[in-house]
């Protein structure tokens, strides 16, 4: 059984059938689109792109891969109508940072997008969640949830799920474990000022603070802790500086979590949620672990933080609201 055969949606032939619709043909669109064919995570996958050539392109090149994948159809369009009635909507579309480029300085262009676009995305499928992608993610988040008048657990942000993902890579490959036995959050801005969650970390149901190491492999003292965060906020910057953009991470990242929604899994993701009273923070988005499932991102996870970490969120929520407040969000 896939992905797809396990949510009832709404269909006119009444058959067991779920749409993602995924705004933004781009490079993280297009991966985005193949990486849920091929894990099978919609019934039905819509792309949508103002670049009529590009979309319809992306669109045959996706078709042609069909034999190969579990059953689905892939359409696409220039035309919003083409989302209509998805289960999830993914936006991936606007400017992307430049080589040196940090997030933030995108926010200009994508919260004007994102002030354009949600409305007709709502008035097609209004009863989908809503995944944002473009950055700079946390603001335009923010932007959504304006933007749409929905609900706030229906549009969140696809934070620091990735960053995660980089940071229990690298975790795993210095301990010499499987990325799957490694526990451990990357919170606060999608971008520099993120942190690292290392006092609730654990490898193996070892707390990380006390791994001493395998046989031949280093204990992650604190060098190695600063380095490998330090890399993880980096790495988004080597990639743009060697390839123009960063997409295959992103598309499973951002696969995973539209599954933990349409499959309903109640999964712990550091997904860019608004936080109401989170230590504190409130009126703000921004990744702190959530419960991902078929309402959205219902609710956080109150992960126990060290004086440190504290401070450094409360910094990064900071950083966040000024961008929020340059736009008048
Ligand atoms: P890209 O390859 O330039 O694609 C963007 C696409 O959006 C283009 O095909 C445009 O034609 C299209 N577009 C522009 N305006 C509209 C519109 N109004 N409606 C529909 N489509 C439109 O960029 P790429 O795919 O590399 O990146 C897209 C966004 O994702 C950028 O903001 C990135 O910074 C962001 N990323 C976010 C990540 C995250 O973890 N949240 C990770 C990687 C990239």
């Amino acid at each position: 059984m896939t992905a797809a055969d396990e949510v009832t949606t709404a269909h006119p032939s009444g058959a067991r059938t779920t749409k993602l619709a995924v705004v933004g043909a781009g490079a993280v669109g297009t991966t985005l689109a193949y990486a849920a064919l091929a894990r099978g995570t919609a019934r039905s996958v819509a792309l949508m792109d103002v670049n009529k050539a590009k979309v319809d392109a992306e669109v045959l090149d996706l078709q042609h891969g069909q034999m190969f994948v579990p059953q689905a159809e892939i359409v696409g369009s220039d035309d919003v109508a083409v989302c209509e009635g998805a289960d999830v909507v993914v936006v991936t579309a606007g400017a992307k940072q430049k080589p040196g480029q940090t997030r933030l300085e995108l926010a200009e262009s994508t919260v004007g997008l994102t002030r354009e676009i949600l409305p007709a995305l709502v008035d097609v499928a209004p009863d989908a969640i809503f995944l944002m992608v473009t950055n700079p993610v946390d603001v335009v988040t923010y932007a959504a949830q304006k933007f749409s008048g929905l609900p706030r657990e229906r549009v969140f942000g696809s934070g620091t799920v990735l960053d995660t993902s980089r940071l229990r890579e690298a975790i795993a490959r210095e301990a010499g474990v499987a990325v799957g036995n490694v526990h451990a959050y990357i919170a606060g801005e999608h971008g520099d000022s993120e942190i690292a969650l290392w006092s609730s970390a654990s490898i193996g149901g070892v707390p990380l603070l006390e791994w001493t190491g395998l046989a031949g492999r280093p204990a992650l003292d604190e060098e190695l802790r600063t380095r490998i965060a330090g890399d993880v906020v980096q790495s988004a910057y080597r990639i743009i500086e060697g390839k123009g953009a960063t997409n295959y991470a992103i598309g499973l990242a951002g696969t995973r979590i539209i599954e933990a929604v349409l499959k309903d899994e109640h999964r712990v993701l550091p997904v860019s949620s608004y936080l109401d009273d989170y230590y504190g923070i409130r009126d703000v988005c921004l990744s702190v672990p959530a419960l991902v499932d078929r309402r959205g991102a219902a609710e956080t996870i109150e992960v126990p933080l060290s004086d440190g970490e504290l401070h450094d969120l409360r910094a990064s929520a900071e950083r966040v609201r000024a961008i929020q407040q340059r736009f008048g969000l």
